[in-house]
């Protein structure tokens, strides 16, 4: 039977504020999905802690709302253990850049084959409006009442010096634009990072007129896989751009793995070359 959309919701309805720009990043998975025809029962989405990680909730897949900046690492696991299913990991800014960080640049290491959008506000929007590492210099914030006094994280260079083998900026308040992306970013075979700027409603650091005004596609012969350029457009303000900045084919985890378990069943070398005993012997 044809899907429609309703497939891909899920019973529970949605909770975020009138207004907040989750709501068309939401719609605009399902639909990918939807355009894609992948079934719901093979796929995972496993996600952070924020208004952003409760995404996962309202997708009729299975779901893991997981603890404040995991998802990357438990999608990891996901994925290793059934290389079969579609997986994503989401999350806002304060989950992927601050306390969750570090895990991109290792789960990018391995090109493990999954989608990871990354909801960026400006702000930490669940716990009430605090800073976050994208909140822009000088703006109040609860925890800033003289104002941020830090730099802000600039999310796609990091990406892209971390190698993340597809890498894209999408406008939130777009759906017609961020599904495009979404689908080439499902349909990529290795770590997509797929980061929604998104306004939110009630403590507004962005909102769509703003957007719409500062952002502006790629043009269309960038060369998606020339990492220099990709940089030099990833780090310009005026305008900031939209659209894929970066994809390469590399091996992904699950490449990997298979290379290791066939060395390891390879008998060739009487057929202990990697065996179990030899490798305990090596610590005796
Ligand atoms: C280990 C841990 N530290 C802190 C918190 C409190 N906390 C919950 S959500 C959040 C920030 C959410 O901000 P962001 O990731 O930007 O998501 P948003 O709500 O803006 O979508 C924080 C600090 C937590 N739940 N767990
Ligand atoms: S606080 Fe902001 S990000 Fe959270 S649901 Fe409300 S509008 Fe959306
Ligand atoms: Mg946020």
């Amino acid at each position: 039977m044809k899907k429609t959309l309703q497939d891909y919701k899920s019973i529970i309805e949605p909770v975020w504020c009138p207004g907040c720009g989750d709501y068309g990043i939401l719609v605009s998975i399902q639909r990918a999905l939807l355009n894609l025809d992948i079934d719901p029962e093979n796929i995972v989405s496993v996600s952070g802690i924020g208004c952003s990680g409760r995404l996962s909730h309202f997708l009729n897949t299975y779901s893991l709302h997981g603890t404040h900046g995991r998802a990357v690492p438990t999608a990891l696991g996901v994925k290793a253990a059934h290389p079969e299913l579609t997986v994503f990991a989401v999350g806002g800014d304060g989950d992927g850049l601050g306390i969750g960080g570090g895990h991109i640049a290792h789960a990018s290491r391995k090109n493990v084959d999954m989608n990871y959008l990354l909801i960026d506000n400006q702000i930490y929007g669940l716990t009430k409006g605090q800073t976050s590492p994208t909140s822009p210099l000088g703006v109040k914030t609860k925890t800033s009442p003289h104002g941020v006094f830090e730099d802000t994280l600039d999310a796609i260079p990091i990406f892209l010096s971390y190698d993340v083998s597809f890498v894209a900026r999408a406008n939130g308040v777009d759906p017609k634009s961020l599904t495009q992306i979404l689908m080439e970013a499902i349909s990529h075979k290795g770590m997509s990072i797929v980061y929604i700027l998104s306004p939110c409603r009630t403590f507004p650091l962005l909102d769509a007129k703003g957007l719409k005004a500062i952002l502006q596609p790629l043009p269309e012969d960038h060369p998606t896989d020339n990492k220099m350029v990709a940089l030099e457009r990833a780090y310009s303000d005026q305008p900031i751009y939209t659209g894929i900045f970066y994809q390469v084919q590399k091996p992904t985890l699950e490449d990997r793995l298979q290379n290791v378990i066939t060395k390891v069943c390879d008998n060739t070398n009487g057929g202990d070359k990697y065996s179990l005993d030899k490798v305990l012997k090596s610590f005796a």
